[in-house]
């Protein structure tokens, strides 16, 4: 049965990657499973019908037969489990690339998200310039972490998985703050993942739906 995912009918990042049914979209290239989307308008994502699969009214989310998913780590979680490529077969190289995966989400992405967040809430408050600096240096701390653990290494744990899936996609929510090109082994580490041919035909088929709603190519 192929699956179906939602994603933003006007996606308000125009089409830069960063929703986040890019990273289902990236997992079901990696393992080669053809996948549906559904488009849902920002009313619609708060309606009854999507609240049912997703009760935080966000986007995406994964249907498959009786079998609905929301949160992302959970449903990169369930592709990789169910087709080999995103996980190592060696009981301990796969637990640690799962606990990459909490890593990405549960310690690098907040302070990321708090800062996006900020932006959007509290841009045009007088306090704003004054925090934003406060926001950059907790990623920061983060970022430095990473990047020492990271080293020389391609990827976070011998070879690619979806603890590296996670981590690009998480980091490159960081594009346009400068952030991640402070650490040249971070920003290497984020093009490494950019350039993966499954990377490039999810990110196409994400930015097709943008350029159809705006008319952009
Ligand atoms: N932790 C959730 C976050 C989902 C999320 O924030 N989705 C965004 C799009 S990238 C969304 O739906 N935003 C609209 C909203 O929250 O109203 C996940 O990883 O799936």
């Amino acid at each position: 049965m192929t699956p179906t995912i939602t994603a933003f009918e006007n996606s308000p990042d125009r089409g830069r990657e960063l929703a986040r049914d890019m990273r289902v979209r990236w997992a079901f290239e990696e393992v080669g499973q053809r996948y549906d989307v559904r488009l849902v308008s920002f009313r619609e994502m708060k309606q009854a019908a999507h609240r049912a699969l997703n009760p935080f009214g966000q986007i995406p989310t994964y249907e498959e037969g009786d079998l609905a998913l929301f949160e992302t780590g959970a449903i990169v979680f369930h592709i990789a489990e169910h087709h080999p490529g995103l996980l190592p077969d060696d009981a301990d190289a796969r637990a640690r690339a799962i606990m990459w995966m909490f890593a990405a989400l549960n310690t690098v992405e907040p302070p990321i998200v708090e800062r996006g967040q900020a932006r959007f809430a509290e841009g045009d408050k007088p306090w704003y310039e004054e925090r934003l600096p406060i926001l950059d240096d907790r990623i920061r701390h983060r970022l430095n972490d990473l990047s020492r653990r990271l080293g020389d290494a391609a990827w976070l744990d011998g070879a690619f998985s979806a603890g590296d899936l996670m981590m690009v996609t998480v980091l490159r929510r960081l594009e346009g703050s400068g952030l991640v090109e402070e650490y040249p082994n971070l920003a290497a580490y984020v093009a490494r993942g950019e350039a993966r041919p499954a990377y490039r035909r999810a990110f196409e088929a994400q930015f097709a739906v943008f350029a159809a709603a705006s008319g952009e190519r």
